[in-house]
């Protein structure tokens, strides 16, 4: 096939189509040229003609759709094997990024037919499940993760946990590159970080969940997710793009009885820059296509796009945007795919809850790491600061009001107020 045939500017997509929206810089061609490289390149096509069979033709991705940089491609179903994320993966966001015809390609949104989508799993819980796991049904979730982050010791790791739980964390998580070193080994950290859940499950009488993270070589990971089943944990946590989404697959298909919580650690190295990589949107697709249950996916406020002086008033709003834009899109109608629940995470701290509450609804974790265990009073106070904030947002009450009769969370908001 020669170039210009993978351009049909008449075509309308079919219900067979997976369909791509890329946006394109196109290098020393026009943009239909580029477009067709593109298309060519994630499906059928290469550099140059090869006397391909007739019928292959039809496989071929169609460009129906050229508007100023942006170009939409059709791929046909058949193009990709059932129920094979990494599969889809390597056309449609594979070798396309390393193009010379493109200056920079970017990955901005894909719809799966429903063929597709039903040959995954998809979450085994989804929003629902998770509300159901942890009792609480009309709030959203409060969440730390153990900090700092690497160094501390099981002991006072599972102290920290406790902490956390006791002062109204509903679910505590391991922080993504805590895995199972020497200081803190996973085996141990398990079990005693269990046992202290329930006992503080039996002190509040509320539903606790420890989120631990398997991440670790696939067999490794499995295997680790089999301890955590064994000894009744209700949840794991897995770092889902540096473990990659076959390995991600694997730990989903093994069906464990636990709800997977991801962690989305490296993913700006593809989705921060504006022209180049993929969107947080298809990332979150894939994730929830293969099916984890809960996922980060920013806060739109807090440490890691830049201080408020870094980022100008425009980029908060892009980024405000694109938060709400994914948190909407985990809850897109997928048939019996299940929703995912949005994780909010990154430099958050009491103050941020009517933030959150107001832009991204109920149906969210709130998670605060040194927003928690760096409270004024320690760990204890700043979890149940947090919780008050929620409760507070949830009941239509000012922080500022509730805070005159709940000193943790004056001592919280007095503290973020003058750093
Ligand atoms: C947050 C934290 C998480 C980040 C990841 O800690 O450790 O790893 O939220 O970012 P803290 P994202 O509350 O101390 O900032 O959620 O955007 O993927
Ligand atoms: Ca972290």
């Amino acid at each position: 096939m020669k170039p210009a045939e993978f351009v049909n500017l008449k075509y309308k997509p079919s219900r067979k189509d997976l369909v791509c929206l890329f946006r394109v810089k196109p290098n020393k061609m026009t943009m239909r040229e580029a477009a067709a490289t593109v298309a060519l390149e994630s499906s059928v096509g290469t550099w140059t003609d090869v006397h391909e069979k007739k019928y292959v033709n039809k496989l071929a991705a169609k460009v129906f759709s050229i508007n100023k940089n942006m170009i939409k491609i059709a791929y046909p179903q058949d193009l990709f094997e059932r129920g094979n994320a990494p599969n889809i993966l390597s056309s449609i966001a594979g070798n396309i990024f390393g193009m010379k015809a493109v200056k920079s390609i970017r990955l901005e949104d894909i719809k799966i037919p429903k063929d597709i989508l039903d040959s995954f799993k998809g979450p085994k819980y989804g929003i629902e499940g998770v509300r159901k796991i942890m009792k609480v049904k009309n709030r959203p979730l409060v969440g730390t993760i153990v900090k700092p982050k690497l160094g501390l010791k099981t002991k006072d790791h599972t102290e920290l946990a406790f902490e956390s739980w006791k002062g109204g964390c509903d679910v505590v998580k391991d922080d993504e590159n805590l895995s199972s070193q020497t200081f803190n080994k996973f085996e141990k950290r398990l079990t005693s970080c269990l046992e202290v859940a329930d006992k503080a499950k039996s002190h509040t009488s509320e539903e606790k969940a420890y989120l631990i993270n398997v991440t670790a070589e696939t067999k490794k990971m499995l295997k680790r997710a089999e301890l955590v089943e064994d000894q009744g944990g209700k949840y794991i946590m897995v770092d889902i793009v540096t473990c990659g989404f076959s390995a991600l697959q694997t730990l989903r298909e093994a069906n464990f009885k636990m709800a997977i919580h991801a962690h989305r650690a490296m993913h700006a190295a593809f989705t921060r820059d504006k022209e180049q990589g993929m969107s947080m949107m298809v990332l979150a697709d894939i994730a929830r296509l293969i099916g984890v249950d809960q996922l980060h996916i920013g806060t739109a406020v807090g440490k890691l796009e830049g201080s408020l002086e870094e980022v100008s008033e425009i980029s908060e709003e892009i980024e405000k945007k694109n938060v709400k834009a994914t948190k909407r899109r985990l809850a897109q109608d997928w048939g019996k795919i299940k929703s995912v629940l949005s994780v909010s995470s990154g430099g958050l701290h009491p103050g941020h809850a009517p933030f959150l509450i107001k832009n991204l609804g109920k149906d969210i974790v709130i998670q605060a790491g040194g927003g928690i265990h760096g409270h004024p009073n320690g760990t204890f106070r700043g979890a149940i600061a947090m919780r008050q904030a929620v409760d507070a947002t949830m009941r239509g009450i000012s922080l500022k009001e509730y805070s005159k009769k709940h000193i943790e969370l004056r001592d919280a908001l007095e503290f973020w107020k003058k750093k």
